[in-house]
């Protein structure tokens, strides 16, 4: 009929690239931009069709996040702005590798027979579609285009350069019904900073006037949008560096989140000039965020603030608005609501900041790398906190727990309006709305940080202080197959190869404080290693010896 004719036609302008499989990861489809045509219009089709299942608004990013420019990569937002429901991914894997349009058509129909989806068209579903800075950006928005459009009823609305978090920020919000357009997005997260700005005990210390944060941009749609939301804050001083525009620096080229976390030194611009100053930096699409200091001016080294540490700040700050609220006592001396509070980290997590998130009395629980599990299991708690090491994190709040916050902040007698309770019931609203509800967001990071620093009357200096990392080490091993490691318990066990634990543990116990895994990587055919220890040596050499055993 009509729909099979439409996707057969359509297919036959996208040949698959030949000799290579396809493997929608941690991070949705990623390669050279040069092979992703075919494999980007076969996620447009996808997303139409979940679009269709779901009777809701679904969001297609092209990006390659921190990887190097001439890389791309597409991935899809679920109706909630989360990522792609993980029975989809077989599909997705699936449709990538069909060797022609026959085939890719056959399977679409299985699928849909399967899933039970009505692809009659009669009701019209909506697709946004947008990138980042990469030049193969546009045309592969093409191809995602013509994708969706061989999918009758689907429409593709193309939104053009966001950052991945707000595009799922957009998804998100228009499936609960709101009329959105990107500058929403910039409105509601400087207003509700703007919020907690002026919910701050004694008001901002006159000092903070020219206290100021310097961004790196990574030379890609973070710092653009930066510059932006700059223009609509008062009262914090941000410097953008990186921004990408103006023929500067290449996309994360010896800049951005994830150079400076693993690398540890400067980025570029960045340098003896910055020494004691607040930086910060955000990854290729804006979805990572870490902060760190220069300490000295002979070095090029930092002293890395990173994604544990924002994620211990939020923490603490969250901890305190909870426990003013539980001095809150209904008429009948109860308190009746106790909020369910819980931390979510991966094995990557330093280990100090472990132990001192567990001593603040803070229920810590671990899942596998990658967005989708940490994101799953914060969502469990009224208020779940989650962030990787690498700086990708938010704090997701329960719609019940915001009912119970709203009511709050509404039935308090006009007495205890203005109390502390009140104001703390404000501030973890403020929050919700500010921090992104669907994936971790490098720039909702950036003012909630901002924020809390100015609360607490903080230097990032005192901040770095909470507790002081344990040194570690990752090691990455090129391997053949990187299938033959399987993890479990959190990636923290290798269960094979055969005795590979075994030996890992043999090294591990040599070290004071020593912890080390091994775990087959997401996004690139290696085994990472990571290793910690009292010492830098330490850390070092098991890292080293375990990476032997990998070889
Ligand atoms: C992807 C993941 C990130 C994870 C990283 C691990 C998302 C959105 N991103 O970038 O969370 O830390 O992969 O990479 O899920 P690896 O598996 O190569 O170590
Ligand atoms: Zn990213």
């Amino acid at each position: 009929e009509e729909q099979r004719s439409l996707l057969l036609s359509s297919s036959s302008r996208f040949p698959p690239p030949q000799g290579v499989k396809l493997s929608y990861g941690t991070a949705g489809f990623r390669a050279d931009a040069s092979i992703l045509q075919s494999t980007v219009y076969r996620v447009g089709i996808l997303a139409a069709l979940r679009a269709v299942n779901t009777q809701s608004v679904i969001g297609l990013m092209i990006t390659a996040s921190h990887n190097k420019v001439s890389d791309n990569g597409i991935k899809v937002a679920d109706p909630s702005g989360g990522m792609l429901s993980q029975d989809w991914e077989p599909f997705a894997d699936t449709l990538a590798n069909a060797r022609d349009p026959e085939q890719l058509v056959h399977l679409i129909a299985e699928f849909v027979e399967n899933k039970k989806i009505a692809l009659d068209g009669a009701k019209s579903v909506e697709i946004l579609v947008a990138r980042d800075t990469r030049p193969s950006g546009e045309s592969l928005v093409e191809a995602a285009k013509q994708g969706i459009s061989s999918i009758l009823g689907a429409v593709a609305h193309d939104l053009g350069i966001l950052t991945t978090p707000q595009l799922h920020w957009m998804v998100r919000a228009r499936n609960k019904g709101l009329k959105v357009s990107d500058i929403d997005y910039f409105k509601q997260l400087s207003s509700s900073f703007r919020c907690l700005v002026d919910l701050i005990p004694g008001g901002i210390h006159p000092s903070d006037v020219d206290d100021k944060l310097v961004v790196d941009g990574a030379n890609g749609v973070g710092g653009e949008k930066l510059e932006l939301l700059k223009t609509m804050l008062n009262g914090l001083v941000i410097e953008t560096r990186n921004s990408g525009k103006g023929g500067g620096g290449v996309l994360n080229e010896g800049v951005g989140a994830d150079y400076v976390q693993k690398e540890k030194v400067v980025p570029c611009s960045f340098g003896p000039q910055d020494v004691g100053i607040r930086c910060a930096s955000l990854d290729g699409d804006a979805d990572r965020l870490v902060y760190f200091i220069v300490p000295s001016r002979s070095s090029n080294k930092i002293e890395l603030v990173d994604g544990d540490k924002i994620l211990s700040l939020f923490a603490i700050f969250i901890k305190e608005q909870l426990s003013i609220l539980s001095k809150e006592i209904d008429v009948n001396g109860n308190n009746d609501y106790q909020c369910r509070l819980g931390i979510v980290q991966t094995a990557y997590a330093n280990g100090a900041s472990t132990d001192y998130l567990k001593q603040l009395g803070l229920e810590v629980t671990f899942t596998p790398t990658g967005v989708k599990h940490l994101h799953e299991k914060a969502a469990e708690y009224d208020i779940g906190i989650y962030f990787e090491a690498n700086g990708h994190g938010t704090i997701l709040f329960s719609e019940h727990y915001l009912r119970w916050l709203e009511t709050r902040t509404t039935v308090l007698s006009d007495v205890a309006k203005g109390s502390e309770q009140h104001k703390a019931a404000l501030r973890l609203l403020a929050v919700s709305e500010l921090i992104n509800q669907a994936v971790g967001d490098a720039l909702s990071g950036v003012l909630l940080v901002e924020a809390i620093l100015k609360h607490m009357g903080w230097s990032i200096q005192r901040w770095n202080e909470l507790y002081q990392d344990l040194p570690s080490r990752q090691l990455k091993v090129k391997v053949m197959d990187r299938t033959a490691v399987v993890t479990e318990n959190a990636e923290t066990v290798a269960v094979t190869p055969p005795g590979i634990q075994e030996a890992t543990n043999a090294e591990t116990v040599k070290y004071p404080r020593g912890r080390c895994f091994i775990r087959p990587s997401g996004t690139e055919d290696v085994i990472r290693v990571y290793a910690e220890a009292s010492t830098q040596n330490a850390a070092d050499s098991l890292a080293n010896s375990v990476a032997k055993l990998v070889d």
